[in-house]
């Protein structure tokens, strides 16, 4: 059994999901130099509800030892069961609705102020990136956190393959549009799609991180198949899931929840524990699933990696 890679942050064996079953049984597959796709046809008794994928091969990704917690993993049960995706309802409770979205096949768009425009299928773009697996915090403007095993790649590496010129000052990253796949589109009054963006300093910043795989395997679509963004320096809003499109402008991109309600949500939306939402406090968080509170920390503990990327933007709202 020693050749099941365990993670450490693995649930104990007695919880295991048939998905983590799967998993394992690649894993002693791949050990034995047979991929993914020769087990599902092979007939190895494939139980998972997850269709496999192109970039089931690519998983379990190298951990990057430079992203350490302070606090255990939020349990992959809870973190799929409580989530914000408004294309699928604004209720937490939207992991049956997500059902409806087919992450595959995908395409994605890469334009504006680039070399050349590139729409590309999304699993040979994660090809074409250094895979590699990190542990982030999240913090929701709500005032909740959790900590996930992502998989991805920097975004920088995305913006050096898109080979934006010279003029491009912001990166707007777009998500699908379809009616005919979430409820919420019927909901008239969002601004759809869902719309973020960031400086391109901040895209090229090696913390900003575009994720396609949480707990060892690709990204359920509750969680933003097939590709989505982990800013974990802003509130999580900023990390648009189910990406379509990314685009590279001059002038600053009007997010989704800006667009809203521009006084409560704002372009930078870092975390700062002393500047309060207007209807509540972000003095501390509650942690997903085991329900303590805890202080909540300026750029959500991340000030080493990004402080200097505001140091001269001191009349911008940062921290809304
Ligand atoms: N397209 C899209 N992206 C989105 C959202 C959304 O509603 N639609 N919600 C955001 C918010 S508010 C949060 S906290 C995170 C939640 O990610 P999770 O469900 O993986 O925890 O996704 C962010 N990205
Ligand atoms: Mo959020």
């Amino acid at each position: 059994m020693n050749i099941l890679r365990r993670p450490a942050w693995a649930i104990p064996e007695r919880e295991a999901t048939p998905e983590g079953v799967f998993l394992n049984r690649r894993a002693v597959l791949a050990a034995m130099g047979l991929g993914a796709g020769l087990a599902a046809t092979a007939g190895f008794g494939v139980r998972s509800a997850r269709a496999a994928t192109p970039i089931d091969g690519l998983f379990p990704a190298k951990r990057n030892p430079a992203f350490v917690l302070d606090r255990d993993m939020t349990p992959e049960e809870a973190n799929t069961t409580y989530n914000n995706f408004y294309e699928f309802g604004s209720s937490k409770d939207v992991a049956g609705a997500a059902r409806a979205l087919k992450p595959r096949p995908w395409t994605v768009t890469v334009g504006g102020l680039v070399e050349a425009e590139k729409t590309v299928d999304v699993d040979d773009l994660i090809k074409a990136m250094p895979v590699e697996e990190r542990l982030y915090r999240h913090r929701c403007v709500e005032a909740w956190s959790m900590t996930v095993p992502w998989t991805g790649f920097p975004l920088a590496a995305l913006v050096a393959w898109a080979k934006p010129t010279a003029a491009a000052k912001y990166v707007r990253f777009e998500t699908f549009q379809d009616a005919d796949v979430g409820a919420g589109f019927g909901q008239f009054w969002y601004p759809w799609p869902y719309v973020e963006g960031l400086t391109m300093a901040e895209a090229t910043n090696d913390l900003a991180f575009m994720v396609m795989g949480a707990y060892g395997k690709p990204l359920p679509n509750v969680m933003g198949a097939p590709l989505r963004l982990a800013t974990p320096w802003k509130y999580g809003f900023k990390s648009i899931k189910s990406i379509v499109k990314v685009t590279f402008v001059e002038e600053r991109p009007v997010s989704f929840w800006e667009q809203l309600q521009a006084s409560e949500y704002g372009f930078w939306a870092n975390v700062n524990p002393e500047v309060p939402h207007p209807r509540w406090s972000q003095a501390s968080e509650r942690v997903l699933h085991t329900g303590e509170r805890v202080p909540t920390l300026l750029f959500n503990g991340y000030a080493e990696q990004v402080a200097d990327l505001y140091k001269d933007l001191g009349k911008e709202a940062l921290y809304m």
